[in-house]
């Protein structure tokens, strides 16, 4: 199956990361693929033009980071990132819910930043950096708990990936007075499959 993503995409690198948690990459070819352009050959088989996207030997693919989570879970066995035990731990799930929002957010923040000057919104940037600031936060207060220790599960990846946004916006400080999760994402930052799964733009 290929997997296509942007380099840039941090979905795209959560996905890398489970490829490689699950044994999966001798079956997952990278394709790097451009998104936001007219006429490009992903919207032939992927309307929404959204990256990441398994495109599955059969010819069907699948957008949108859970789902595709859930289709490489379910390919070896044991299961690890959806029907596992924690699918019933609220606390676990609310907080994957939380990291996930996290996520979303400071993508909104890159893609604004990315935009032409006199396109930006200074308060949807204000909105987003002040979200990411309460949640860095929040998470530095939790994160001695077991669910961000372990084997990698989605709320540590949703997280990591979240923070790892610091490489392309500036002012996104999620450091300052938050020592434990400065800690916590040196860990996983030396991680085997963590490294691997980054590629140079
Ligand atoms: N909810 C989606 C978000 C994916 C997403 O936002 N992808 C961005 C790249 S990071 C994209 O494809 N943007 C291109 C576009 O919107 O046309 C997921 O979890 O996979």
């Amino acid at each position: 199956m290929k997997l296509y993503s942007t380099k840039t995409s941090p979905y795209g690198r959560l996905i890398r990361i489970i490829v490689l948690e699950k044994g999966l990459s001798d079956r997952v070819e990278n394709i790097w693929t451009e998104t936001r352009k007219p006429d490009l050959p992903l919207y032939e088989f992927n309307p929404s033009g959204r990256v990441p996207y398994i495109r599955l030997d059969e010819g069907t693919g699948i957008e949108n980071t859970p789902a595709i989570t859930d289709y490489l879970d379910q390919l070896v066995s044991p299961l690890r990132f959806t029907q596992s035990a924690n699918r019933n731990d609220w606390t676990y799930r609310s907080w994957e819910a939380t990291a996930n929002a996290m996520l979303d957010g400071v993508s909104v923040w890159v893609r604004e930043i990315r935009r032409p000057k006199n396109e930006r919104s200074p308060s949807l940037i204000a909105h987003e950096k002040s979200r990411a600031e309460r949640l860095a936060r929040f998470f530095d207060s939790r994160i001695s708990d077991h669910r961000f220790d372990g084997p990698l599960n989605l709320l540590q990846l949703y997280l990591y990936i979240a923070l790892e946004l610091e490489h392309r916006i500036s002012d996104l400080d999620w450091r300052t007075g938050n020592t434990n999760l400065v800690d916590w994402h040196a860990r996983i930052d030396t991680l085997d499959n963590v490294r691997r799964s980054l590629v140079s733009d």
